[in-house]
């Protein structure tokens, strides 16, 4: 395995020591290195999308001549595939970047079922967009080869390299402890106390990560079943969107969008469009935990976010933030003369609980059972 300090001093004999992205579980160490390590040598840019990642890149190296190191998910690939052939591309710009790729759902490895397409298709899909690519080598040395040749390519093409990165890679980091804002409640604690404050007909989605691990773990110590909701397992970003559709197709159900402030934060735009078709049913539940904690609790932007403006901004016809278990009883209370679409932003502290189990239905189960139960009504 590599060290992480290691792998870095490597990158650094190539000056390769601008780094952004969306965090992947899969290098999560690394992620808290670059983290603890940003302006001490080093830039480490947490963006809030892939595609926005590739944007920062290429414009660092128009303002220095030098690559960025781009990290992402398998999962973001699909995101960046618009600037990589339209700004990146050796016939557009021609702007290289060292793309870094966390590879879930890679074949014949245990993995969750939102990950297995994107892991089957991972090396076909650079290889289509004339990525050249090599797996990062978990030996320092033949680490050290391959960055050498990256870097090269890059140097005399002008082209981007992507390092595949699998799973158990990196050497255990300890992240240094900064000091945080503490809040009443987890992510699950407010989960737990939003759920148990709902109506049997009201309509629940959740987003990706442990959010939607939490729902349906609760949904089952309630007895509840877990036909009212739908657990967004991938896709992140777009539970608002689906949630915003299924609002204004029931109009006579609350819905409730269980978001993540970085799964608002990566497709932002949505708050406009729920605010210009208005759903009179939808609430925005987003859980601000100030993290990426499902990836790490790697910090996202939403420290310096009014999320309250935001969504009042573009149009939202009630927005609150609530930092307190009674706080959120309380707003809960009022829900029936809440004006919608409102906002509801719960203000947590990161973390999760480490024997936190994963959804025992598949994602196609759990459509059949939410179709089954609304959608001829
Ligand atoms: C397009 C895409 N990029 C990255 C990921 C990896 N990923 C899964 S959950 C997650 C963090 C979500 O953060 P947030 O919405 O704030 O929820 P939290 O985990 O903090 O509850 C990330 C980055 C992904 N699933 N999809």
């Amino acid at each position: 395995m590599l060290a992480c300090h290691d792998l870095y001093k490597i990158f650094q004999q190539h000056e390769l020591t601008y780094f952004c992205g969306v965090p992947d579980s899969t290098f999560k160490d690394w992620m808290s290195f670059l983290d603890d390590r940003h302006g001490e040598g080093l830039t480490n840019r947490i963006v809030t999308g892939e595609r926005d990642a590739i944007g920062w890149a290429a414009g660092y190296y128009a303002a220095t001549g030098k690559p960025g190191v781009v990290y992402m998910q398998n999962s973001g690939l699909g995101n960046i595939v618009n600037p990589v052939t339209s700004l990146l591309d050796a016939a557009i710009y021609n702007i290289p970047a060292l793309l870094m790729v966390g590879w879930r759902g890679q074949p014949d490895q245990p993995d969750e079922p939102q990950h297995k397409k994107m892991g089957t298709v991972t090396q076909e899909l650079l290889q289509m967009l004339d990525i050249r690519f090599s797996i990062l080598p978990d030996s320092l040395q033949d680490a050290e080869r391959i960055i050498a040749e990256a870097n090269e390519y890059m140097t005399t093409t002008r082209k981007p390299y992507a390092l595949i990165v699998q799973k158990k890679t990196f050497e255990k980091y300890t992240k240094q402890m900064k000091p945080q804002k503490s809040f009443d409640m987890t992510r699950e604690d407010a989960l737990k106390i939003l759920l148990d404050n709902l109506h049997e007909e009201d309509i629940v989605i959740a987003t990706t990560g442990k959010a939607s691990r939490e729902v349906f773990e609760h949904r089952e110590a309630a007895a509840f079943g877990h036909q009212n909701d739908f657990l967004m397992v991938g896709s992140m970003g777009l539970a608002s969107s689906f949630a915003a559709e299924i609002a204004l197709q029931k109009p006579d159900h609350k819905v409730y969008i269980l978001d993540g402030d970085g799964a608002l934060l990566m497709n932002a735009g949505v708050l406009s469009t729920i605010g210009y078709y208005a759903p009179s049913n939808l609430f925005h539940v987003v859980i601000d935990n100030q993290a990426y904690d499902s990836t790490g609790g790697q910090p996202t932007t939403s420290s310096t976010v009014d999320l309250v403006q935001m969504a009042l901004a573009n149009n939202y016809k009630e927005a609150v933030e609530v930092s307190s278990a009674s706080e959120l009883q309380d707003v809960l209370s009022r829900t029936q003369h809440q004006s919608c679409p409102s906002m509801l932003v719960i203000n947590v502290n990161s973390g999760a609980r480490s024997d936190l189990g994963r959804p025992t239905t598949s994602p196609i189960e759990n459509k059949l059972a939410f179709m089954d139960q609304w959608s001829e009504q």
